[in-house]
């Protein structure tokens, strides 16, 4: 290394930055020494490789190739920096193809970045001089040197992932903690690792076969434990879904300055069934996951979207379900149609028609951030909801309660929210504004007659603040000391569900479930049996089902525990208690993301398509 001064100082600034950026970006907590150890030393291994990669270029141009690589991984972490400002969660290679997005985030992009991130790349100044200056000259290098320094770099890769080992077994298996993913192998190792990942995942179509179909499906299958007496209580109806847009349920009943938030849906909650305890269980397709998990009742990716990594699948979704039992339907959004790749999925999902933005009349005046405000969009969507052949099921996305939550002032119906966080603040204003536009689409769905023939629900679809805002958050729930635990955290992402049936009444239920519960709920409210589906939910409002609710990182929730970061909490207390109370939670949680995604992986839902079977047939 003294006889290579440019590649050591390259080495040693990166990880000094990766190990910093470790403590103030992301947030890895280290745990005990071990595991700092690890953490500090996950950087290195990576680093020697990637830099050793440089020993094969001349001399000549060795110090720019340094330059250009140390450039290059500083963007990736950078990167990874904005990304995780808003997920809380790393870039997989399926968010690097949704492109499709790209000129849509540059709103929330404005408030990801700040100009005081020139720091992140302060390392890469310092190098551009540093490296001119003749002590940092590159010299030839012998074979031997080049094998010294991949042999450490192997050696220190081992000695790194034995000592993860004994932290965290089975690390490798369960690739959707990506938190401790990067905790363990370093941001660089994760990224290869989930290369190989993606390119493992899409091989796994061509070697499905219908004996996997099979398997899956004895797996899967159980006995419905359904609400006998609201079977068909809504037959016939139409079915209206209204995604609410990164609405979180703590919004629901609370107060900014004596006024109500959700004056509307507090009203609601008293006047149809409101599910307390529904939490989403979105991945990284956001708006677009809560989408697939609700019309397939299976759960989204570990990585990516499923609506733009497997949008051309066999699926057995609602509306093509309802579809069978004469419904229309259609989704109704205003933003463009390739978003999420709604346009093609959609399709497959079978929708007969997507109103995106082009059916709207769309200006400068009634939109901001995404697109359409919320009012506007209610005030269009009625006269083509009025003109649908019924029945129909009926999707509409709202889009206003979007980061970085912009509202004109003159819009604003009440005072933000007083935090030291911004984006906390202006949340509050544009949840209110969105609960008028649900105010005025049931006034408009009255007027047009149709508020008494449909079942209309309401979902928040994600988190809107995110685990980032820690201190904003806290302020929120009345902390006085400023944090939150993983427990507030799990709690945090409980969404508001309300279910209006036309001709009962209301009722708070506090049964435990998620979005993958929707399908089998609404459709059974309907009076169609799921029997032969595949199917991960339950009817919520069963007396009998198992109360619980799988997040995509592998949190469990159950009545009276949760599972989360790998530790057990008592649901009463919200106090750490016996991990082996947990335990079957955990591994219930594994499995049924390993089975939902084995069926997405391989397509195996086309193995069950009676048509496929008969073209099968055919050609055999
Ligand atoms: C975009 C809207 C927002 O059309 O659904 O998507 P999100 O960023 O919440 O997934
Ligand atoms: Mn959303």
């Amino acid at each position: 290394m003294r006889k290579h001064p440019a590649l050591s100082i390259t080495v040693l600034l990166l990880w000094l930055k990766t190990y910093i950026v470790y403590q103030l970006s992301f947030n890895l907590p280290g745990g005990n020494t071990v595991q700092q150890l690890v953490l500090f030393i996950n950087p290195v291994s990576f680093l020697i490789f990637y830099f050793g990669l440089t020993y094969f270029i001349s001399v000549k141009r060795r110090n720019r190739a340094v330059f250009l690589f140390s450039l290059i991984y500083s963007i990736i972490l950078y990167a990874n920096v904005v990304y995780y400002r808003f997920f809380t969660d790393f870039i997989t290679v399926p968010v690097l193809f949704q492109t499709k997005n790209a000129g849509d985030i540059g709103n929330s992009l404005y408030e990801l970045v700040y100009l005081s991130d020139t720091f992140y790349f302060a390392d890469t100044v310092l190098l551009y001089v540093l490296l001119k200056k003749p002590f940092f000259r590159a010299a030839p290098v012998t074979a031997k040197s080049i094998r010294l320094l991949f042999m450490s770099g192997l050696v220190l890769l081992a000695l790194h992932l034995a000592l993860a080992e004994t932290q965290r077994p089975q690390l490798l298996t369960r690739t959707f903690d990506r938190q401790l993913l990067v905790k363990n192998l370093g941001t660089f190792n994760y990224h290869l690792y989930d290369i190989v990942l993606h390119s493992k995942s899409s091989m796994k179509k061509a070697m499905a076969s219908s004996v996997d179909a099979d398997e899956i499906k004895k797996q899967v299958k159980k006995d419905p434990v359904n609400n006998p007496k609201l079977f068909g209580a809504a037959k016939g109806k139409n079915l209206i879904v209204i995604s609410l847009e990164s609405t979180q349920n703590f919004v629901i009943d609370y107060k900014v300055n004596g006024k109500e938030v959700t004056p509307f849906l507090n009203k609601l909650a008293r006047s149809s069934f409101y599910f307390t305890n529904f939490y989403h269980q979105t991945g990284q397709g956001k708006t677009s996951d809560a989408e697939f998990i609700t019309d397939n009742s299976l759960y989204p990716l570990p990585r990516g979207a499923v609506f733009q990594t497997h949008p051309l699948n066999e699926y057995e979704a609602t509306p093509e379900i309802l579809k069978d039992k004469g419904y229309y339907s259609a989704v109704f959004h205003g933003n463009n149609k390739s978003f999420w790749n709604r346009d093609v999925m959609y399709q497959t999902l079978g929708y007969d028609q997507y109103y995106s933005e082009e059916f709207y009349d769309i200006t400068e005046e009634n939109s901001i951030n995404y697109g359409l405000k919320d009012i506007p969009f209610v005030e269009q969507t009625v006269p083509y909801l009025k003109d649908l052949p019924q029945p129909f099921y009926a999707k509409l996305i709202t889009l206003t309660n979007h980061h970085p939550y912009l509202l004109n002032e003159e819009e604003q119906m009440i005072d933000p929210f007083p935090s030291i966080d911004p984006i906390v603040s202006r949340y509050f204003t544009t949840v209110r504004y969105a609960d008028e536009s649900i105010k005025l689409l049931f006034s408009k769905l009255k007027k047009a007659g149709l508020y008494d023939n449909s079942v209309i629900v309401i979902y928040g679809d994600h988190y809107g603040i995110s685990e980032r805002h820690e201190e904003g958050l806290a302020e929120v729930l009345g902390r006085e000391d400023l944090e939150l635990t993983p427990f507030d955290n799990v709690q945090l992402q409980r969404v508001p569900l309300f279910i209006h049936v036309p001709g009962m009444e209301g009722k708070k239920i506090n049964t435990v479930g998620g979005q993958i519960d929707l399908k089998p709920t609404l459709l059974h409210l309907l009076g169609i049996n799921l029997k032969g589906d595949y199917h991960f939910g339950s009817d919520l409002f069963s007396k009998k089902r198992d109360e619980i609710a799988i997040f995509r990182n592998g949190t469990v929730i159950s009545k009276d525990l949760i599972y989360t970061d790998e530790a057990c909490y008592d649901k009463l207390t919200g106090e750490v208690t016996d991990s082996a109370l947990c335990e079957p939670l955990a591994t219930k949680g594994e499995e049924e993301l390993d089975r939902s995604d084995e069926i997405i992986y391989g397509d195996l839902l086309r193995f069950l398509d009676p048509q496929h079977e008969k073209k099968a047939a055919v050609e055999r």
